[in-house]
């Protein structure tokens, strides 16, 4: 049996706050924040019948007792109480690890009004439980747990008494429960050992045997925060007849130009938890359900299926249907779906597009496109991680202003990596809105996970909860098994594997494949990312050919940025480069200590979580600029180079289309102040590489690549429907800032491929770079820009000079103001930053030619002066 999660004995602390109880009680109306901030959007039936018990908690261990806030961990709480130094901030996260030790009890009073008591059944509803937990009404037992991943919803009536109750969740040790169910999987395994050692992933080991987000015990840019927590939401939900489990929406589009949308609601009886009930037909049979879609509303009796589950199903049809599409290729219309019985509701938002990944043999070997209602998307993107290392953080508003950041850097496709968790509602609900595809893993990640038969039955209800939670949402555009899982059994590009962790592997996946179909069969089940598909796991990391895949060979594997153009992947779904966060970041987490400010400070080595990564960042500085004369000047040119990186890589396979259909990089975000590979730090300041992300993402791009004779072949790749029309000038520049030459290729650019405009050779034998303007209209006359730069030689070998750069402020506003900069000579990475505030300019990091100034847009988070402003540039 599976050693059981040891949480412990009641609580005897009884330290819940009656007050706050009483004025929680019945948050009832339609709406409420609460409903719409977290999770499963049940909304409030007209019998009153929900009691919200999210909000103030207590947090208690042996040695003390604080407030908790619901939703939230046990970090935050500490943090909150002044317990515990931040985490994040200097060497924060080292105080932290001792109360990983502790088992937590949260607990809270709450009274249960007459009217919820006196329904038949009231169940206990919790999104998440943070992990190894036993959860008790006023001291008995009424469940337990031992994955954050399902959801917890039992029947508690037979706990609760009429007036004050308390609850307590009571976690103990996730780590002590990993190596306790290491030795019993193990045992199982035999010869084969799958735990997952301590390395810069996992800090802690055995984190394989345990369903928790796989980073909170560290990764190669996280810090360990073994968080216990209590997730989405919690209520008591006080039901009659039977409360609603599942619902699903499958739409379809029909030859005449209509859409059906087909509703069902599976509903879970309350006679089971009923000793003295009637049978459960008598209790339920004609449980009327009804269905609310886009103005329409009808209602169905609920009948038993063979297989004994409840449901019930209607089917509307839309006329004039309006279509969903990602972000850049249309607009993002969503129906409004409500689903209802007497004791319970559903809420949800519908589009309406169809999906498919196509995947065709073709003369290279077999396509991997996203297609939205027909239209081939190149997916433009990044991978997403958790938004925090505190749960208590994960909130709407976070996943807001990170996804429109995304939004804003024109990406249409995010990655949710497997080593994260499966995000609560309002992550997928800002992505229907906004346009943003998802290809989503399932939560696993770079570990090998048990096959034995109680982990694969435990993940498969995991995985079978969540994508019925899940699998209404428009952005969702494929599963994904698990992330690098087939990889790390070997055939890590080298053809290699070890065959008894490739036969655990297999029949770890084959569960995870069945129980992802069986959720939900409308989108591609990919297995592993990156591979070439069902079948064919093995060896595919860097295989151009087919699939996806991911690129480490510049980070990881020490090769210059022009090796990125070593391959044509079908679909890049990882490649990164690390860079430091933005000096403000830093500021704040080195708090002032001055001797610090070193890259290799142990509190600048604190927060860099892979070994060896700033060697690498400096190393890789000889190749492409010379080297930086002060602490300031490594950050800055640690970002132009991530941004110099991810252009060559992103520029070159964009322009490959139709070969190439997505580039995701490795990472959009931090989860705490750190060097990592992501674009946009832990604080939101957008790293040199999310500007540049904005260009080479852009609808229409132009790029120049070297030819082996030292030409520049043209390239112009576009994402707008209609055929593009126009020029594309080339001006070629010396140092000095002369115009040296000047010449204009016609263009004419479909989105279904890449336009080669031409090739120019260098004019002069003498230093020179070319400015590229490209300018472009359609036949209705709207005008699409875009501009770039290429350089034939590394930086290092150019005679840049130092320019004068006259920036000057115009005041809108105290947060809002534009800025002019205008320089003498070239100047390339020229980056403006606020010492004192978030700010996000119109364009930033860019190449100013002389004569021509740039007019830029700020946007800051609070007030600022001219003298806040920082301007940095390459120069010698
Ligand atoms: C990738 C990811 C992560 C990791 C990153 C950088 O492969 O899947 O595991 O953080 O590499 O090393």
């Amino acid at each position: 049996t599976k050693s059981s999660p040891s949480a412990g004995s009641p609580p005897t602390k009884s330290n819940g706050n009656a007050e706050e109880a009483a004025s929680d009680r019945f948050n009832a109306s339609r709406g409420t924040k609460s409903d719409r901030d977290t999770g499963l959007h049940h909304s409030i039936s007209p019998t009153m019948n929900r009691l919200n018990l999210s909000g103030t908690w207590t947090l208690s261990c042996d040695e003390l007792a604080v407030p908790a806030q619901i939703p939230g961990d046990n970090y935050a709480a500490l943090l909150a109480a002044g317990i515990i130094p931040d985490p994040y901030l200097a060497d924060g996260e080292t105080a932290a690890q001792k109360w990983r030790e502790k088992t937590w009890t949260f607990s809270r009073k709450f009274a249960v009004p007459a009217e919820l008591f006196a329904k038949r059944e009231i169940f206990l509803c919790i999104e998440s439980v943070d992990t190894i937990a036993e959860i008790f009404i006023n001291g008995k037992s009424v469940a337990q747990t031992h994955n954050m991943f399902r959801k917890i919803c039992v029947p508690a009536k037979p706990f609760l008494r009429a007036g004050e109750n308390e609850i307590a969740v009571v976690i103990a040790p996730a780590h002590i429960f990993a190596a306790q169910e290491k030795e019993h999987v193990q045992a199982q395994l035999g010869e084969l050992e799958i735990a997952a050692p301590v390395s810069d992933n996992n800090r802690i080991p055995n984190m394989n045997f345990v369903r928790k987000t796989a980073c909170h015990a560290g990764w190669d840019w996280g810090l360990c925060l073994l968080e216990s927590g209590i997730y989405g939401e919690t209520f008591l939900l006080g039901v009659d007849t039977a409360r609603i489990e599942k619902t699903h929406a499958e739409t379809f589009p029909h030859a005449d130009g209509t859409w059906h949308v087909r509703v069902s609601a599976e509903l879970e009886t309350v006679s089971s938890s009923l000793t003295t009930s009637p049978s459960a037909a008598e209790n339920t049979a004609g449980v009327p359900v009804k269905f609310f879609f886009n103005g329409e509303t009808k209602t169905e009796l609920a009948k038993h299926s063979p297989a004994g589950t409840l449901s019930a199903s209607t089917e509307f049809c839309v006329k004039n249907p309006r279509l969903w599409f990602p972000a850049g290729y249309g607009a993002q219309p969503l129906y409004d779906l409500e689903i209802s019985t007497c004791d319970d509701s559903v809420r949800k938002k519908i589009g309406l597009r169809e999906l498919r990944v196509v995947r065709e043999k073709d003369a290279i070997g077999e396509s991997f496109k996203i297609q939205v209602n027909g239209i081939d998307i190149f997916a433009k993107g990044a991978n997403w991680i958790p938004c925090d290392a505190m749960h208590a953080r994960h909130t709407r508003e976070r996943y807001e202003a990170l996804l429109r950041d995304a939004l804003a850097a024109n990406m249409n496709t995010l990655r949710i990596w497997g080593g994260g968790l499966w995000e609560r509602d309002a992550f997928y609900e800002t992505c229907d809105a906004l346009g943003i595809l998802l290809w989503h893993d399932c939560m696993f990640a770079c570990m090998h996970y048990p096959s034995t038969p109680d982990f694969l039955e435990d993940i498969s209800a995991e995985i079978s909860e969540q994508i019925a939670r899940l699998r209404d949402h428009a952005s969702i555009a494929l599963w994904c098994g698990d992330n690098e899982c087939a990889g790390i059994c070997g055939g890590g590009g080298n053809g290699e594997t070890n065959d008894a962790l490739m036969a655990n592997y297999q029949k770890f996946s084959a569960a995870v494949a069945t129980a992802v179909k069986r959720a939900d069969n409308s989108r591609l089940f990919w297995p592993s990312s990156p591979c070439n598909g069902e079948g064919s796991v093995v060896g595919s990391w860097h295989d151009d050919t087919t699939g996806d895949m991911h690129f480490w060979e510049v980070w990881h594997g020490s090769k210059v940025f022009e090796s990125y153009r070593s391959v044509r992947p079908r679909f890049c779904s990882e490649f990164g480069f690390q860079a430091f966060p933005s000096q403000r970041t830093i500021d704040k987490f080195l708090c002032g200590n001055a001797a610090a400010r070193d890259i290799n400070s142990p509190l600048m080595t604190l927060h860099q979580k892979q070994t060896g990564g700033n060697e690498r960042i400096f190393k890789m500085f000889e190749n492409y600029f010379l080297p930086p004369k002060s602490f300031e000047e490594t950050i800055y040119l640690s970002q132009a180079q991530q941004a110099l990186a991810i252009k060559i890589a992103v520029e070159y396979w964009r322009h490959t289309k139709p070969i190439c259909m997505g580039t995701l990089y490795w990472q959009l975000n931090d989860n705490w102040p750190t060097a990592s590979w992501s674009s946009l730090d832990y604080y939101g300041n957008w790293k040199q590489l999310h500007y540049h992300a904005r260009r080479f993402y852009a609808p229409v791009a132009a790029a120049a690549f070297a030819d082996a004779d030292g030409n520049a072949e043209l390239r112009v790749t576009s994402d707008i429907s209609e055929t593009l029309a126009g020029t594309l000038e080339v001006s070629e520049y010396d140092f000095a800032g002369t115009l040296l030459a000047k010449k204009a290729f016609p263009v004419s650019v479909a989105r279904e491929r890449t336009f080669v405009a031409g090739k120019y050779s260098r004019a002069a034998q003498k230093n020179s770079f070319l400015a590229l303007r490209l300018r472009v209209q359609n036949k209705a006359g709207e005008k699409y820009t875009h501009e770039n730069d290429f350089l034939f030689e590394p930086y290092k070998n150019c005679p840049i000079r130092k320019a004068n750069i006259d920036a000057k402020i115009d005041r809108i506003s105290p947060t809002h103001a534009t800025l002019t900069l205008t320089a003498d000579v070239p100047a390339f990475f020229v980056f403006a930053e606020l010492k004192n505030a978030r700010a996000v300019f119109s364009d930033n990091s860019l190449t100013l030619l002389p004569g021509v100034p740039a007019v830029l847009e700020i946007n800051a988070d609070a007030p600022f002066s001219a003298k806040d402003l920082v301007i940095c540039q390459l120069a010698k």
